[in-house]
């Protein structure tokens, strides 16, 4: 899979991508993953990315040009456009697994300033949201939807992490797991663990994965 990312901080994306799993699926091949820094398609000599409003009011927006020329730069027919901002659709699991079957995605970091509506209206195919708060800038909402969409890559996991998928999928949290010591300061794990009776301890696994989740997650149920 391909991923560009067009931002106005690409030195925010060192180190996040460059460990464990996203880095080793990048060294492998499975994610060609590249920053492009929004600025470098400025043409003026401040290298202006952003303007004020028409009608007035406060704050800056990120002006059409530049965006629209890194996207007929960076895009094919086939690659999905996809904005970070709090006023996009709530990203989730079942979006990641869709986006993870996409050949090429091209993430466009907001910020606070907002984009010129014509963005939205004729450039982007997507906008997403990580959650209800508001950030500085899209770059940390681009690495999670990355990072979420690298893991699902056929080859970037192993089996066991495949299985966990599978459990995820059932949607719900996932019951409590002890290791060893069986006693540690007194605190002791839960006798039937230690049973060895799988039918029975598949039992408890799934009652307290319901329990966990009508608690906690009531809205997954
Ligand atoms: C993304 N949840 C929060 C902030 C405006 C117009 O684009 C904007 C982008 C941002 C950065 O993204 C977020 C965010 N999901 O704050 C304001």
């Amino acid at each position: 899979m391909k991923i560009d990312v067009l931002t106005l901080f690409p030195a925010m994306f060192a180190g996040p991508l460059d460990e464990s799993i996203i880095q080793r699926a990048r060294e492998s091949g499975l994610l060609d993953l590249k920053i492009h820094n929004l600025r470098d398609y400025a043409h003026d000599r401040h290298r202006t990315v952003d303007d004020r409003p028409f009608g007035g009011g406060p704050g800056m927006l990120l002006k059409p040009e530049p965006i629209f020329e890194a996207v007929e730069n960076l895009a094919s027919g086939s690659t999905r456009i996809i904005l970070l901002s709090p006023a996009g659709r709530s990203f989730t699991q079942a979006i990641a697994q869709q986006m993870a079957r996409a050949p090429q995605l091209l993430l466009i970091s907001g910020h606070y300033e907002g984009f010129d509506e014509r963005v939205r209206e004729y450039l982007a195919n997507d906008e997403l949201s990580i959650g209800d708060y508001v950030l500085t800038n899209g770059a940390l909402p681009a690495m999670v939807i990355i990072d979420a969409i690298t893991r699902l890559l056929p080859g970037v996991l192993g089996d066991e992490q495949s299985a966990y998928e599978e459990s995820f999928s059932h949607s719900l949290l996932e019951y409590p797991q002890y290791t060893r010591p069986a006693d540690f300061r007194g605190m002791k794990v839960p006798e039937v663990l230690m049973s060895g009776n799988h039918a029975q301890i598949a039992r408890w696994r799934a009652e307290q994965a319901r329990l966990r989740t009508s608690e906690r997650r009531p809205d997954l149920l």
